[in-house]
């Protein structure tokens, strides 16, 4: 009798038709064999294997680069579960679009069986998936992102508890290409990309889109946060998880080396991207990271931004549409000196002026988390690490201050639901563009955000030690249109300030939006910044918020009656509270 997972390669086999079937271990020697084939057909470049072993150069197709949200869809059998802020497909006319393209797509190619397992092998809160495709690059970089082969068969046995996801590249056409979820059945399709976020279905398409689907049914969080621990001077460890969009400095935040070191202060990497958090039974949220490794933006990586990810990737790493230089080095804009005379640009072209930047803007490295050297002694403990605190944020130029909390839980929710943020190239489309994306789950909500937000008010209610929520902004601008916040490794003087909030000191003054650092509570020893420079970060404006308001209603009007009436109510004391801020005093 063959197994559900035999059944359905079977089936993909007879559907796909490729010449050979390769089921993956994950084992040493078959990345070795795959790695030879890979530079042999031109998937890989080799890097210096003296500077940076087991490294290689992948360049993509150059309509390859990104996210490609405009043919991601959600396909449940009424559209009102997909919600208004999905692209949505009923299950029928998806097969029916997606089906032709799979069919024999696989001809002349192999068709390799990846099983993973997403999370900790110790935790039961971790979950098998088995994705087949016909890319190299992607079982390559799938055994930096998950812990791929026998540790997720041994997990499956002969059940059928496993998220199957099909991919093939197809003919790489962006008019051919579609990322369709099915989270009824919780399949996944992908065709016509070979980019990390449309093609390795463990990370955004699994962790994100299906597995959201999973907690709202089974009382759990899957997030697109970061997970970090921050160490006191006396040892102990506050964890938080932060959910920013894409390309908004997740990783470089996760991976901090912290200004306030010499103090005591140290910051432990669990996780740069998904966190899935269940109620532990000491009633506070527990935390893992799904994810075996990071896949990070590149430009604007050296070692000011994120010493730790530059020391990690020196080997067993993967770097995708980056510029590489004579030395056969990757290089990329940001990362310090050069280019140097020699360098090719991420299309393999002589990187001059003339043919715009070296590397691509989403340009990428794939690095194992386990060769970070902030990489946390618990970052696989089986019950995950307790979280303390929620930090939402976006780039805003204007209106946001660097941090403020939220009043409750309840608050929390609204701001989380109210984020916005400028656009960047983690997606294709316009950059810089403010656009609403609430807990930064826009792109990877696997339903209707009306009840994703209903779920969180839910989980409110079931946690006993629920985390508190704060709000952060490193990108406010001054008038001269510079940045008011170093950020990177000085962000650890907010957050030491949210440790402080979460033991029950740190100073606070309340605004309407929620509560701001008092005077002098943020430690700036050793920061030159000016003393109204920190006033103007920390400033809340209320006509600024009083505009706000108008978009945050639009947002919530596209959801009609299904909104929960508490988000609502939220935005009405937020507009009393600010009235009362702005009406003349008698
Ligand atoms: C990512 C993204 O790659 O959010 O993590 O786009
Ligand atoms: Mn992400």
């Amino acid at each position: 009798m063959s197994s559900p997972l035999e059944k359905w390669v079977e089936e993909t086999e007879r559907l796909t038709k490729p010449e050979r079937v390769v089921w993956c271990d994950g084992s040493e020697q078959e990345h070795e064999r795959l790695v030879a084939q890979s530079l042999a057909d031109g998937t890989f470049l080799p890097l210096n294997p003296k500077t940076y072993p087991d490294c290689y150069l992948h360049r993509s197709d150059p309509s390859d680069v990104a996210r490609t949200e405009q043919v991601t869809f959600i396909c449940t059998s009424s559209q009102a579960d997909a919600g208004p802020t999905n692209n949505w497909l009923s299950p029928a006319e998806a097969r029916q679009r997606i089906g032709p393209l799979l069919q024999g797509a696989m001809k002349g190619r192999t068709m390799f069986v990846i099983p993973y397992l997403m999370g900790p092998a110790a935790s039961p809160a971790s979950k098998v998936g088995v994705e087949i495709t016909d890319s190299p690059y992607v079982v390559t970089s799938m055994r930096v992102m998950t812990r791929m082969g026998q540790v997720a068969m041994e997990r499956l046995g002969k059940s059928d508890d496993f998220v199957p996801g099909l991919h093939s590249l197809g003919d790489l056409n962006p008019k051919r290409r579609f990322i369709a979820h099915f989270p009824e059945e919780k399949l996944i399709w992908s065709v016509g990309s070979g980019y990390g976020g449309n093609a390795l279905l463990g990370k955004k398409c699994f962790a994100l889109r299906i597995a959201s689907y999973m907690a709202r049914n089974q009382g759990w969080m899957a997030e697109h946060m970061l997970i970090l621990g921050l160490e006191d001077p006396s040892g102990q460890v506050t964890y938080m998880a932060a959910a920013f969009p894409s390309a908004c400095g997740k990783t470089n935040l996760a991976m901090m080396v912290s200004a306030l070191e010499k103090s005591g202060y140290r910051v432990w990497t669990v996780g740069d991207d998904i966190a899935w958090m269940r109620v532990g039974a000491d009633g506070y949220l527990h935390a893992i990271n799904p994810e075996a490794g990071f896949f990070g933006v590149a430009p604007g990586t050296n070692k000011n931004t994120n010493p730790n990810v530059i020391a990690a990737l020196r080997k067993h790493s993967i770097f995708t549409n980056v510029g590489i230089t004579p030395e056969n080095e990757p290089w990329w804009e940001g990362i310090g000196d050069g280019p140097p005379a020699g360098t090719r640009n991420w299309r393999g072209e002589a990187a001059t002026k003339d043919n715009g930047p070296v590397a691509h803007p989403n340009s990428r490295y794939t690095v194992p988390a386990r060769q970070a050297s902030s990489i946390s002694p618990h970052w696989e403990d089986a019950e995950g690490v307790p979280i303390s605190a929620f930090i939402f944020g976006g780039r805003r130029a204007r209106l946001a201050p660097l941090v403020y909390e939220s009043r409750d839980w309840q608050h929390g929710v609204f701001v989380g639901a109210t984020m916005a943020s400028e656009t960047t190239a983690a997606a294709t489309g316009a950059v810089g563009i403010t656009r609403r994306d609430p807990m930064a789950m826009l792109p990877f909500c696997g339903y209707n955000m009306a009840e994703y937000f209903g779920h969180w008010l839910k989980m409110g209610r079931t946690i006993a030690h629920p985390p508190r929520v704060f709000h952060v902004n490193w990108f406010r601008r001054g008038a001269d249109g510079k940045f008011l916040w170093p950020g990177y490794g000085e962000n650890v003087r907010v957050l030491k300030w949210m440790l402080e909030r979460v033991a029950g000191r740190g100073g606070a003054v309340e605004t309407p939006i929620g509560f701001v650092p008092a005077p002098n509570a943020l430690t700036l020893e050793g920061l030159r910044i000016e003393k109204q420079t920190v006033e103007e970060l920390l400033r809340v404006d209320a006509a600024d918020w009083t505009e706000e308001m108008a978009g945050t209603k639009k947002f919530f009007e596209k959801f009609g009656s299904q909104l929960p009436g508490e988000l609502w109510s939220e935005h009405q004391q937020l507009e009393q509270r600010l009235s009362r801020s702005t009406a003349p005093r008698k």
